[in-house]
């Protein structure tokens, strides 16, 4: 009888759907495996689940995989607490000490079967569960993209998703709806939704999550607001994740009413001790702090005539006892119009190297300027052996058109992670930088904006949800290609169609490249509409700032177009290693997509391509319309293939993404003749629409 009853409730908890997939399950389906002899195989392996061990994480890994079984195979997959007979997966904690427990460390697990056994062998709770996670991608992959057996270990430590969601709800350049945090509601109701966040974040190996936006309110240093972290933090425990906060630093005087928040005097260091030991009887297992300081107006330790070392290692000492990070961004630039913003924060940090004490972790962007759709990668990777780097992506679609624009992100991230900064020689690459192997940094973060929020679907566009998981599988090992990642997602979340997956994986492959070639071909950066950072703005000139303006990056004039940053200019290139500003240095043979990053190279100039700058840059934007409407056609292509309710989702952003490629086009090209003062080349169609009208639709943008 027991069995009947379970076999029923069985039936009714894991009876599919009926509804159209509305993008909530993200890539954790575990739908039923459609191949029958493929379902049989797997089934004869997985018919019980072992698990001895009694720790949060570890139940987690045993309940995550048997949900994911049992939808996957379609029938009961049962738990036990002992026994391996054939047809059980076991998951076995090493005891301490054991030999492989130090290959294996704190995340990673090695997978074996043998004899009609698998196992999952990990070091810590938390490798089970992230094996528990592989051994379910595998299945849901059919086994396409890579080897079951063998060890796993991640490349980086702290894998991490900063949010920019603030006290009221809101999220700075979030696309996908409100907050997922309801900091009015906790810590009494708890969502369902923070689960199943934190089970998504897991099943990519996320380990760490900012809350709250690095513009930062007070309020979170509260005990109001540290009894809601803690809900948040006991949701997130179980799988594996630590919280950390972004604080501002200007809490000493806001909260404590001090006279200062100067990072010497001793009452403001007190009072960041006393607060960092509250902070810890909330979160015993607190991650610690990320900080924006002395840029874009947030407070810092500038203001008190101390550096960023100062602020840092304060902040450092009130964690040491309880094994925090502080997470200190480089993310400044004072507004200076004879400058060049590119270099601002390698001439802050540069000089600081040595300086940060050992639990302090420097945060640096991409890119030296602010998430461009393409950015050479920053300087400071490389430059600083003595202080561990943090890589900082933004997987928020701030700049690459928030969330009614297909950009797959994995190519952006490893066009960065695998540049080659030449710190020791040959091979030296950012994310070599940033996995602590260049250097031998003791600690090692990767961290991505995220792109989460309220929308049913968690990231507005529903293929956005690719970059959420591209961001994981890389920080988790950079060495993954975009493709594998691409077929991985595709395959997880909407179709095991060999032609589908062939046609989706392409279009996302080339998406971000078709992104390029519309908004900033060849080098072009940051000409994008003021504050809201959508639509094009080329003729930007005026603003609170001149490096808030277009006109300071293109700098088109009747000779030609780009930032000349070589030693006749700005002399940007200087901060890079021999080798790379070999790469870039020169017009003739620094390559096109970066070219005008680092050259004002004159309209008639022959280029690489043969044609004249004029009439390529006018061929990438005509181009760059063109691919859109061939990802329209494509995608009509895999109607049959996927979920209706994706495929309309999807359908009715790439109509939207064709007009704005439009926009971008013509905004661009009209606006650079009025310098080239050339005629279209040949074959291309000049714009029906004025610049002045242009102007005029872009500007509507602006209102309020
Ligand atoms: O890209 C810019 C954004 C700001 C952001 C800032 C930063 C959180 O436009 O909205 O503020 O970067 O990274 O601090």
């Amino acid at each position: 009888m027991p069995r009947l009853l379970g076999l029923f409730l069985f039936l009714l908890i894991s009876a599919p759907a009926a509804n159209a997939d509305d993008g909530y399950r993200l890539w954790l389906k575990y739908d039923l495996i459609s191949n029958p002899q493929l379902r049989k195989a797997y089934a004869s392996m997985a018919r019980f689940i072992t698990c001895s061990e009694n720790d949060p994480v570890s139940k987690t890994a045993c309940l995550e995989l048997q949900a994911g079984l049992q939808g996957l195979l379609g029938r009961p997959v049962l738990i036990q607490a002992s026994g391996s007979k054939p047809g059980t997966i076991e998951l076995l904690l090493l005891p301490k000490g054991a030999p492989d427990a130090d290959n294996l460390g704190k995340d990673g697990f090695k997978i074996q079967s043998a004899r009609g056994r698998l196992t999952i062998v990990a070091a810590q709770p938390s490798g089970l569960l992230y094996g528990a996670f592989e051994l379910l991608r595998y299945i849901q992959t059919e086994g396409k993209t890579g080897e079951l057996s063998g060890v796993r270990r991640p490349r980086v430590q702290f894998r991490m998703l900063n949010h920019w969601d603030n006290p009221l709800g809101t999220i700075e350049r979030g696309y996908a709806g409100a907050s997922l945090w309801k900091w009015y509601e906790l810590p009494e109701t708890i969502d369902p939704r923070y689960r199943d966040y934190a089970r998504a974040n897991a099943s990519i190996g996320i380990n760490a999550v900012v809350v709250n936006n690095v513009n930062a309110s007070a309020r979170f240093l509260t005990p109001e607001y540290l009894s809601k972290v803690k809900a948040l933090a006991d949701v997130l425990r179980p799988y594996s994740i630590k919280v950390f906060l972004s604080i501002n630093f200007a809490s000493p005087k806001i909260l404590g009413k001090l006279k200062t928040s100067d990072p010497l005097d001793p009452q403001v260091r007190a009072w960041w001790q006393e607060k960092v030991r509250e902070v810890y009887s909330y979160v015993p297992d607190f991650g610690g702090f990320l900080v924006k300081a002395n840029s874009e107006g947030e407070p810092g330790p500038q203001e008190h005539g101390r550096t960023h070392a100062d602020g840092a290692n304060m902040l450092a000492d009130a964690f040491r006892p309880h094994g925090g990070l502080v997470i200190w961004r480089a993310f400044v630039y004072g507004p200076d119009p004879k400058g060049d913003r590119f270099k601002e924060a390698y001439q802050e940090f540069k000089p600081l190297d040595g300086q940060f004490a050992p639990n302090v972790v420097v945060q640096v962007k991409n890119g030296p300027i602010d998430f461009q759709p393409r950015e050479p990668f920053h300087p400071l990777f490389g430059a600083m052996p003595r202080t561990p780097l943090a890589m900082e992506f933004q997987i928020t679609q701030e700049y690459l058109g928030f969330s009614t624009n297909l950009v797959f992100l994995a190519p952006l991230f490893k066009e960065c992670l695998d540049s080659d900064t030449y710190a020791r020689g040959k091979g030296s690459t950012v994310a070599r930088v940033v996995d602590g192997s260049v250097h031998d940094y003791p600690v090692t973060v990767m961290a991505g904006v995220a792109n989460t929020g309220s929308d049913r679907n968690w990231t507005g566009h529903s293929m956005s949800q690719a970059n959420w998981y591209a961001f994981g599988r890389l920080a988790w090992d950079h060495q993954h290609s975009s493709a594998r990642i691409a077929e991985e997602w595709t395959r997880m979340t909407l179709t095991q169609d060999p032609s589908a997956v062939a046609t989706i994986k392409d279009i996302l492959l080339g998406s971000r490249e078709t992104y390029v070639r519309f908004t900033t071909p060849m080098g072009l950066h940051h000409i994008m509409g003021q504050g809201i950072h959508f639509g094009p703005e080329p003729w930007l000139a005026r603003s609170a700032r001149p490096d808030w303006t277009s006109i300071y990056y293109h700098r088109a004039d009747s000779i030609g177009l780009g930032f000349d940053r070589t030693s006749q200019g700005s002399q940007a290139l200087s901060l890079y290693a021999p080798e790379v500003q070999k790469q870039w240095s020169h017009p003739d043979s620094c390559e096109l997509p970066y070219l005008l990053w680092f050259h004002h190279i004159p309209w008639d100039k022959t280029l690489s391509s043969g044609r004249t700058l004029w009439d390529e840059l006018c061929f990438r934007y005509y181009a760059g319309v063109e691919e859109v409407a061939v990802i329209q056609a494509r995608w009509k292509t895999v109607q049959s293939q996927v979920d209706p309710e994706w495929f309309a989702d999807v359908q009715g952003r790439l109509a939207a993404q064709h007009r704005e490629a439009l926009n971008w086009r013509d905004a661009c090209v009209l606006y650079f003749q009025t310098f080239s003062q050339k005629p279209l080349p040949p074959g291309l169609t000049p714009p029906k629409r004025t610049l002045e009208e242009m102007k005029r639709i872009v500007e509507i943008y602006q209102l309020r």
